[in-house]
């Protein structure tokens, strides 16, 4: 197993999108841990091209390669996560998008997906979702719960903004509101008054649950 997470991780690293299709595929056809193989394999791969971009040895049309191998993988494995499930009931509804200004969507998509395949009813915004755009779906969807991505320092503040909007709008005691994405902290969900915060995938459906029960 270990020796097929670096072959996820490498296919990913080297921007090799058929190689990482074909590796989720057999994924799911070996009855592999999707989720171990996601975290532990693929997103090694794209956070080492991350790493890589950073010190320069990677240019942005490598790191948007392993981007779309990466997210190519994902598509392969989503409808296993979500059969994966263990409720067929809706148990609210949930509207998610990364925040205005930021495009990264793999791990939100990825939050999105756990938080179906675990009975809630999911709304995806998409990436680069403007503050208005939360506040007429949390008008018009009545949401139980907002989720906000946010993976840039410059554009986390959009997850403020839109609680602030929320809370102007007096419809803040409305809905609960959960944010995320590698930038933000516990304190930082406190300091801007969201309900709660997760680190990853799996602890969003804890907290999800937890704010919804
Ligand atoms: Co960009 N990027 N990127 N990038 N990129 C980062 C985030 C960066 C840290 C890279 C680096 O410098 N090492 C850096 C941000 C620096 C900073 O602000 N501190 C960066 C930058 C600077 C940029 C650009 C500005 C580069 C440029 O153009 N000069 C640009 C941004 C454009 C924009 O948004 N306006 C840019 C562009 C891109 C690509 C298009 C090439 C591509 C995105 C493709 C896409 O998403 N469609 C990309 C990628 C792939 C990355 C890295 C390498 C990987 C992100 C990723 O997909 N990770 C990233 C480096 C890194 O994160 N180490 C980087 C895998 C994914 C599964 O994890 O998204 O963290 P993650 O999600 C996790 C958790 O964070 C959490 O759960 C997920 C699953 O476990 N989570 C939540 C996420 N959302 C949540 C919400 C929740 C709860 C949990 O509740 C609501």
């Amino acid at each position: 197993m270990t020796e097929f997470l670096t072959h996820c991780r490498d296919a990913v690293l080297k921007g090799d999108r058929e190689r990482a299709v074909e590796l989720a595929a057999s994924t799911i056809d070996n009855g592999y841990d999707v989720l171990d193989v996601i975290e532990n394999g693929f997103s090694r791969g794209i956070r080492e091209a991350g790493e890589l971009w950073e010190k320069g040895e990677y240019f942005l049309p490598e790191l948007a390669f392993s981007a779309e191998s990466m997210k190519a993988a994902m598509d392969t494995l989503h409808p296993a996560l979500l059969a994966g499930g263990k409720d067929e009931r809706s148990r609210g509804l949930i509207i998610i998008g990364t925040v205005q200004g930021d495009i990264h969507d793999i791990g939100k998509t990825l939050v999105a997906t756990m938080l179906a395949a675990n009975g809630y009813r999911v709304i995806d915004l998409g990436a680069d979702v403007t503050y208005q755009r939360f506040l007429s779906e949390v008008k018009t969807q009545k949401p139980s719960l907002v989720c906000m991505s946010a993976l840039l320092t410059t554009t986390m503040t959009g997850q403020k903004e839109v609680i602030d909007l929320l809370r102007h709008e007096g419809l803040r005691d409305t809905v609960k509101v959960l944010v995320g994405g590698a930038p933000t902290t516990e304190s930082w969900a406190n300091d801007i008054g969201a309900d709660g915060y997760a680190e990853n995938a799996v602890e969003a459906v804890h907290k999800a649950d937890a704010l919804l029960s």
